[in-house]
């Protein structure tokens, strides 16, 4: 079997990245190690930059994103009580799209199979080979058990945090960098109106809380708990005592609880591996990168990744040049790193550090007040909230 790009995934970053290459007449296919319904499954991310927006518009599939996401203008931190709202629209000009990313790759497949691209689903075995050569390929056993040898001129690792594709370059080609925090995020989706119709960040004594939606009924909340927590350590009425308590006495008790369809535990961390690429490999996603939820910038800057590739890969099938290929990872790095910046900056003032010694409580405590009394401070948070210009 032969195709120009083999993409590993089919998550948010290969499903666009293929939809991109075919409106640039590119051909693809699609290997992803899970079952459709299992992908359609996942709960993740739930803001877009309006950046992310417009590259689904160019890649024709932001209809319903358009139809059904709720626009934002602002959104609120609350340190201690003390809130702070952030009024990105007026500092930028921009919205944000609170649209789920469930959503979004639901999507992405109708529009995918609509179009006839070929995804192998449920073929967990995939290996990749000749990647540093001229002719990479991936083999493995489709969904009916029989042995596929798929070439190609280009292979996307999309694969995520722990597919094979980064696991493909040498150790000793690959530097990485990483930050694990020591907690993590309990995730409840309920099908409650939200407390509020923008989103609120709190930093409590007892600490960090989130309060999304996925739409005017249906609720997305987040607290902060211990990194070695399980779902099964907390019961539905603690999440929602903590919820409330860390929401402050104004907002917590006007949460309306109710009993979930979903509760998750995502663990936190910063992580880079460079380079973001490797001969005829190229990495895109959190294949290359993870950033804490904090600052809503996982699904957004993947898709960064992949509108990118998307081009530089054009520019070499159809055009016969290489330079945004040579330059990719480059180019794509210097974005990565600037957002992994705020993800990690605003993690670090808005959650409680077990390790924290009384003066980086101070230096927690200073930053807020210091973005509260200035507006440059406050814009920088805006600038970055909705997206830094591709
Ligand atoms: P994904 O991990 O989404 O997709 C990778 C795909 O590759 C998956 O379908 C996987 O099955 C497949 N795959 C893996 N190994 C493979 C193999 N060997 N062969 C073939 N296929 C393979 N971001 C936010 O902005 N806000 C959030 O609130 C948020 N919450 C998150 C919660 C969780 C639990 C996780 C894990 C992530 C969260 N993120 C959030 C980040 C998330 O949204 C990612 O940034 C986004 O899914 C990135 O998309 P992909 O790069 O496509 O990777
Ligand atoms: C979500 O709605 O899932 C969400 C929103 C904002 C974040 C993280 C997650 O920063």
């Amino acid at each position: 079997m032969k195709t120009t790009v083999a993409i590993i995934g089919a998550g948010p970053s290969g499903l666009l990245l293929s939809q991109l290459l075919a409106n640039a007449g590119i051909d693809s296919v699609i290997v992803e190690r899970s079952s459709k319904d299992h992908v359609l499954s996942r709960i993740r991310a739930g803001v877009l930059e309006w950046g992310t927006v417009e590259t689904l518009q160019d890649a024709g599939v932001a209809e319903r994103c358009l139809a059904e996401g709720l626009p934002h203008d602002a959104f609120s931190i609350f340190f201690d009580g003390e809130p702070l709202r952030i009024d990105v629209a007026q500092y930028t000009g921009k919205q944000v799209m609170v649209y789920g990313q469930t959503e979004m790759t639901k999507d992405l497949i109708e529009k995918r199979e609509a179009e006839g691209q070929t995804i192998f689903w449920s073929t967990p075995d995939a290996q990749l080979h000749d990647v540093n050569g001229d002719h990479p390929k991936v083999s493995f056993t489709n969904s009916d058990g029989k042995a596929v040898t798929l070439n190609a001129d280009i292979i996307a690792g999309c694969d995520g945090f722990r597919g094979i594709s980064r696991q493909a370059i040498p150790q000793q080609k690959l530097r990485e960098f990483e930050r694990v925090y020591p907690f993590g995020w309990l995730g409840v989706l309920v099908d409650k109106p939200p407390v509020h119709h923008e989103l609120f960040y709190a930093n409590h004594q007892e600490g960090f809380a989130l309060a999304s939606m996925r739409s005017a009924t249906r609720s997305r909340y987040y607290v902060q708990c211990d990194s070695g927590d399980t779902v099964d350590d907390w019961t539905v009425e603690q999440f929602w005592s903590a919820l409330a308590t860390r929401l402050g006495p104004h907002w917590g008790p006007k949460v309306q609880t109710g009993d979930p369809i979903e509760m998750s535990i995502a663990p936190l961390r910063s992580y880079v591996a460079e380079p973001m690429r490797y001969g005829r490999l190229f990495l895109a996603g959190d294949s290359a990168h993870i950033v804490p939820p904090t600052g809503a910038k996982g699904l957004n800057l993947a898709v960064a990744d992949v509108r990118r590739l998307a081009k530089a890969i054009e520019s070499w099938k159809v055009l016969g040049k290489d330079e945004e290929l040579e330059n990719y990872s480059r180019d794509a790095l210097d974005r990565v790193w600037k957002v992994e910046r705020f993800s990690w900056y605003l993690s670090t003032m808005l959650h409680q550090f077990p390790e924290h010694s009384p003066f980086e409580k101070r230096m927690q405590e200073a930053e807020f007040k210091y973005v509260m009394s200035s507006e440059a401070a406050a814009k920088s948070i805006a600038e970055n909230y909705v997206g830094l210009p591709f």
